[in-house]
């Protein structure tokens, strides 16, 4: 037994006087058990197994279905630190109104002990958390989301070297939610919620917050970012990572079937989250996915959209917050099935097609095992992790931003991770739609100072020989009807097709003030059902339209003060520069 481990446990455990306290091991018969222990206290209700074997649906608390940034900390010492994007609460401050929430909070409950593994066993890239918690449900989603169990103390060892999280669902009320982070101190704490984003520590909470600010001190990156390997018709693999905000097709992307016109072609999902990249011996960023598991947007996932998620959600799946039809199986908009005749919507409650409300949570979720998707690629635990050619920086914008686009050099891709914004989706409470500053699809995710962090990025040259290729993309362009101008989804490969060219070296591409832009022909086949007109619309630079995006940026960037890096600076120089001249 690892004694600091024990240690901080039986520290927990004194605070929030839990009735017992469970190690988890990860086993087959442990999940029996707990699956058993779910569906008695109400956590998960168990769907027609006959259709949906293994799976079972939970029912959130109505006021707890996304991630809660408000509420959100970063408990540095020093305020600088957090930066101008993070809500901060001084460490002392935070232990002490948290150990009041805390106090007591697991009475009548089991404290369950959760040793997970981020990333493959053996990996250098791999670190360890243990997180404790009252709730089963959580501990059935890290079972998925993570290597959990005996092979993280084996990891562990006798180290000492293990992120510590506390979570408990308290009274699940928001006045009384807080969700903490003390990277000085490799901890967090979160109380008051059960949602995902909130709750499974492992993930936005240890693999960004505190993944980024390890990785900033050791020299590599953490990343709210999928991988794919795209085999080409020759079967040479691409590495390549994309950072998109939540909810922006992370999922669908990485799991991309080709279009039937793709002949040859073959998409591998490495992962759909996070990456964390580190500089190899061969001077090229090399990336793993530390999870083990995928925690998709239900909403919008069909045959049509994600065929490989359909398939592997037909079995050993948690569904959050979706419908539930009579037969005992699950129904979200967008479903390839039509909306059933009658259904128990999110919150349980009848609902007919006439329901004015949604049947699912726009947010509601799939949890599952990343090992059963048929798209898995055979390096996705390979220890050293896959070689990265280029990154994609992507999000949701109807107008101005190109369907894609090359950045001139790793500062300027920087800078066009630097200057991303998105429109805001269900992921998060507040509104949905409204354009925001999200830097490298970052903003809610990193755990110290922006400016900080683009330094970090920017260092990135002197510590690798071979960065990746940098590309803004955006799948999601409208006319003014509303109407998408892009297919997106399995047609996204005929971007994706430009992308590894231009690593290549080929990829015809035109000069523009904001990047290289392919010509429509580079994209376009007549087999893509899109004019010449929309597509060249798709790959146009609106001059007036970036110059007034310039001036957004550079009052997001004012907040940041002298922190900003030189080379941030020094773009948005050249971008303003070039967006004058002819
Ligand atoms: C997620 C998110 O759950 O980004 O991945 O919100
Ligand atoms: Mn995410």
């Amino acid at each position: 037994m690892n004694q600091s481990t024990q240690r901080w446990v039986d520290e927990m455990a004194k605070m929030c006087r839990p009735a017992d306290v469970v190690w988890c091991d990860g086993s087959e018969a442990e999940r029996e058990r707990l699956l058993e222990a779910a569906v008695r206290v109400g956590d998960l209700i168990p769907l027609n197994q006959q259709k949906l074997p293994g799976c079972f649906l939970h029912r959130s608390d109505p006021d707890d279905v996304a991630r809660t940034e408000h509420l959100t900390f970063i408990c540095s010492r020093d305020k600088a630190e957090a930066g101008p994007t993070n809500n901060w609460m001084a460490p002392a401050e935070a232990y002490d109104r948290l150990s009041k929430l805390f106090a007591g909070s697991m009475e009548g409950r089991t404290m369950y002990v959760i040793p997970f593994l981020m990333g493959p066993p053996g990996s250098p890239f791999s670190k360890v958390g243990i997180q404790v918690t009252d709730s089963i449900y959580v501990v059935l989603n890290m079972r998925m989301m993570t290597r959990m169990g005996t092979v993280a103390l084996e990891q562990l060892g006798t180290s000492g070297d293990f992120t510590r999280g506390l979570h408990s669902k308290a009274d699940l009320n928001v006045k009384r939610r807080f969700i903490c982070h003390f990277p000085e101190d490799n901890t967090i704490w979160s109380v008051g919620s059960g949602y995902g984003g909130n709750a499974l520590l492992s993930k936005k909470c240890m693999s960004l917050r505190i993944a980024s600010v390890v990785g900033q001190s050791e020299g590599w990156l953490a990343e709210h970012m999928l991988i794919i390997g795209v085999e080409s018709p020759d079967g040479d693999v691409t590495y390549i990572c994309g950072a998109f905000p939540s909810a922006c097709g992370k999922t669908n992307l990485a799991m991309l079937i080709p279009p039937a016109s793709m002949n040859g072609w073959r998409v591998y999902t490495l992962g759909d989250d996070i990456a964390w990249l580190r500089v190899g011996p061969d001077g090229r960023l090399w990336a793993i996915n530390p999870e083990a598991g995928f925690f998709g947007v239900a909403p919008g996932t069909s045959s049509k959209t994600n065929p490989n998620a359909m398939e592997t959600l037909g079995k050993n799946t948690i569904y959050t917050n979706v419908a539930l039809r009579p037969d005992g199986t699950v129904w979200w908009e967008g479903h390839d099935d039509p909306p059933p005749q009658t259904a128990l919507d999110w919150r349980g409650r009848p609902w007919t097609p006439a329901s004015k409300e949604l049947a699912a949570h726009p947010n509601s979720r799939f949890t599952t095992p990343a090992r059963e998707c048929p798209s898995i690629s055979p390096e996705w635990e390979n220890p050293k992790g896959v070689p990265i050619s280029a990154i994609l920086i992507g999000s949701r914008r109807q107008r101005l931003v190109p369907l894609v686009f090359q950045s001139f050099s790793w500062q300027h891709g920087t800078f066009l991770g630097a200057t991303l914004a998105s429109e805001t989706t269900a992921a998060t409470t507040g509104a949905v739609g409204v354009v925001r500053r999200d830097p490298m699809a970052m903003l809610p995710f990193c755990g110290y100072n922006m400016a900080d962090y683009w330094g970090h990025w920017l260092s990135m040259e002197k510590r690798a020989s071979h960065l990746p290729k940098v590309f803004r993309v955006n799948w999601f362009r409208t006319n003014e009807k509303g109407k998408f101008l892009w297919p997106g989804f399995s047609e996204n490969l005929r971007v994706l097709k430009w992308v590894i060219e231009r690593c290549k070296g080929g990829g015809e591409a035109e000069e523009t003030p904001i990047g290289y832009i392919p010509t429509p022909a580079a994209i376009g086949g007549n087999e893509l059902n899109v004019s010449d007109r929309v597509l060249k619309e798709l790959l146009t630079v609106d001059r007036e339209g970036w110059r007034n995006a310039v001036r957004s940026q550079a009052e997001f960037f004012e907040k940041f003060g002298d922190r900003l890096p030189a080379g941030i600076r020094e773009e948005r120089e050249g971008l303003t520069r070039r967006l004058k001249s002819k």
